[in-house]
């Protein structure tokens, strides 16, 4: 079960994985998504870049392969497996992906604008973005490290803190 602020969190999830804003969650929506962030870095179709994107936004759709997935399908699914090793594990793993997703430049660090550049992907504007990463990098020096955001995608993903920073994960809270 979660609770209220764990469901608004998955719903702001939801709503950045839902490209089209049509309420539901369909392998369309990851093509538009991996599209959006090709364009915004310049990758063409078929370059070692695009296939790479294109393999790590795969990876976190295969978890949501149930067609047609509504929101009150989403959050009643996560609710059975939240905090499970499982849903721990996976967790990991898409963590990872996201990192090296968001870090372009490949300095082990995620920076203001590489991160506003993957919130663009989601359709979230740069405003939120820049707001958003105020908060996430708490001690202020302009980048995110990997082990700074394992940290945030827990707190966003399983936390139950309303002050805690990783909520603003998804651009607003
Ligand atoms: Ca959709
Ligand atoms: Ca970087």
């Amino acid at each position: 079960m979660l609770t209220d602020l764990q469901a608004r969190k998955m719903t702001m999830f939801f709503n950045a994985a839902d490209e089209n804003k049509d309420g539901v969650i369909e392998h369309s929506d990851y093509e538009k998504l991996i599209e959006n962030l090709a364009n915004l870095r310049g990758w063409k179709t078929g370059s070692p870049e695009y296939s790479h994107l294109y393999d790590a936004y795969m990876f976190m759709w295969q978890p949501m392969q149930a067609l047609k997935l509504t929101l009150p399908e989403y959050l009643h699914i996560l609710g059975s497996m939240i905090d499970t090793p499982q849903a721990r594990d996976l967790n990991r793993s898409i963590t990872k992906t996201v990192f090296d997703l968001i870090d372009t430049d490949g300095d082990d660090r995620i920076g203001q604008a590489e991160y506003a550049e993957y919130l663009a992907a989601h359709r979230i504007d740069g405003a939120a973005a820049g707001n958003a990463f105020k908060h996430l990098d708490t001690n202020g020096d302009g980048i995110i490290t990997r082990a700074q955001f394992s940290q945030i995608s827990a707190e966003f993903y399983f936390g139950d803190d309303e002050h805690a920073p990783g909520n603003w994960l998804w651009g607003k809270y």
